[in-house]
């Protein structure tokens, strides 16, 4: 087969000191760290949606980029173009991974059964594909975010007919979640939420997000789907307020109805910091609830605040990124690239580029997640930081439950006023970590 990246050669580590702009210089795939290949620790994907179908365009302009890859868009030839040029690019970067929305994969009918035949048979090529490669599905999902029915919302539509229409479309990507052997599926609920309370009934809409969920669960485990469901928190953006703000909420909203054990979090970063929060804050959270499963890795810009879903660079933010995902020992999911390039960066080599920065950054991250572990100041530091619960007598009966506010206020009352441990450190451990970092 004519190769669509024909310039662009295998890409391989080669060094920090290598010049060569096609060379990893951080991520060698088979280098072991903390006793895992970097490959294992770094199940990267490719999404779909950014890397073969968008275009460049924004609100403003047309499509910079050409993503025809020599078929007419709209074409069944143009998906299986599609399926061919993400393939070698994912091959000639070593990603093992890729995740897609079922409309990413074909394009959508004007009659569900004509769109579900053609995802019938894009997934036999795809699945042809995989078996020659060994390239594996990490994550499907329906978008209930595209098509005008959704304008409203899908699980949380105000039309039964939509909500129907919204199953139908996570009863197909299910099915081809499960045909190509993906490790999860994914809700993202961009139009799950509202612009004003003036005309919308949340507890309602709340309620029968949950009622899809539960089929969505009770369809998958009949078919024989064993990955995680995620859901995708993002605050805003589409819609001014979403239901799935942040990883607390997507929690305390999927204990509410029962569904924590089949649901953990897919974290983006971009969306992390649209809600206020960091990244690695998302991480710790989702991680202490059991249900860190899976990440969206791109970066936002915090002088232009909405999703701009950029390459990860920020070598810091990925580096606490992987002491939390260490921490919690591993993903059940991946590292998705769910990011796009600039505008003006329209050419395959630049697609390239893209990939082998986020790549770098995240093995840079990790590079150094391992250092600072093994370092163990911050563990230490830690430990000592609450260490009152455990050395003293007090401390150990409120540990263990053996204590009440009355016992304790006596306590206090003879007390006076507590000895003050330093809780805090930020800069000495701030100061510690560049130099675990840049230090020899
Ligand atoms: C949107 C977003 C989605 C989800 C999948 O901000 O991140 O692409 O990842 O629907
Ligand atoms: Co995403």
């Amino acid at each position: 087969m004519k190769e669509i990246f024909a310039n662009i050669p295998a890409v391989k580590y080669e060094g920090a000191d290598s010049k060569n702009k096609f060379a990893f210089k951080f991520y060698d795939a088979d280098k072991v760290i903390l006793g895992k290949k970097m490959s294992e620790h770094l199940p990267f994907a490719m999404a779909w949606w950014h890397n073969l179908c968008a275009n460049g365009a924004d609100m403003f302009g047309r499509g910079t980029a050409d993503k025809s890859f020599g078929k007419k868009p709209g074409t069944m030839e143009h998906a299986k173009a599609k399926v061919d040029a993400g393939f070698e690019f994912m091959q000639k970067l070593g990603i093992k991974y890729f995740c897609w929305h079922d409309v990413d994969l074909v394009p959508e009918a004007d009659d569900i059964k004509e769109t579900n035949a053609r995802l019938d048979e894009i997934s036999d090529y795809i699945l042809e594909k995989m078996n020659k490669t060994g390239i594996k599905c990490l994550w499907g999902t329906a978008n209930m975010f595209g098509n005008p029915r959704y304008m409203n919302g899908a699980g949380s539509t105000n039309s039964a007919d939509v909500f129907a229409f919204a199953a139908a479309q996570v009863k197909k990507a299910l099915d081809i979640t499960v045909k190509l052997g993906g490790r999860g599926y994914v809700f993202w609920g961009g139009r799950e939420g509202y612009e004003t309370l003036l005309n919308t009934d949340v507890k309602f809409e709340q309620e029968n997000i949950a009622r899809l969920m539960k089929m969505a669960v009770k369809y998958g485990r009949s078919i024989g789907f064993k990955g995680d469901f995620f859901i995708e928190p993002k605050p805003k953006e589409p819609m001014k307020h979403q239901y799935d703000f942040d990883a607390a909420t997507a929690i305390g909203f999927l204990k509410a109805h029962g569904l924590e054990k089949d649901f953990k979090m897919n974290i983006e970063a971009n969306h992390a910091t649209l809600a206020g929060h960091t990244f690695e804050h998302e991480l710790r959270i989702s991680a202490i609830n059991g249900m860190l499963g899976s990440v969206d890795a791109n970066q936002g810009d915090y002088l232009l605040g909405w999703d701009t879903d950029e390459f990860p660079c920020d070598v810091y933010t990925a580096t606490y990124a992987m002491l939390e995902i260490l921490k919690a020992g591993g993903l059940t999911g991946g590292l998705n690239f769910d990011a796009k390039n600039r505008r003006p960066s329209y050419t395959y080599e630049d697609m390239f580029h893209a990939f082998i920065l986020g790549m770098d950054t995240w093995a840079l991250g990790l590079i150094n997640a391992a250092k600072l572990i093994e370092d163990g100041t911050l563990d230490k530091f830690k430990e000592n930081k609450y260490s009152t619960f455990k050395t003293t007598e007090i401390g150990k009966k409120i540990l263990s439950d053996k204590t009440s506010l009355e016992e304790l206020a006596a306590y206090a009352e003879k007390l006076g006023a507590p000895e003050l441990p330093s809780g805090g450190s930020q800069e000495y451990l701030q100061h510690v970590i560049n130099n675990v970092l840049f230090g020899k």
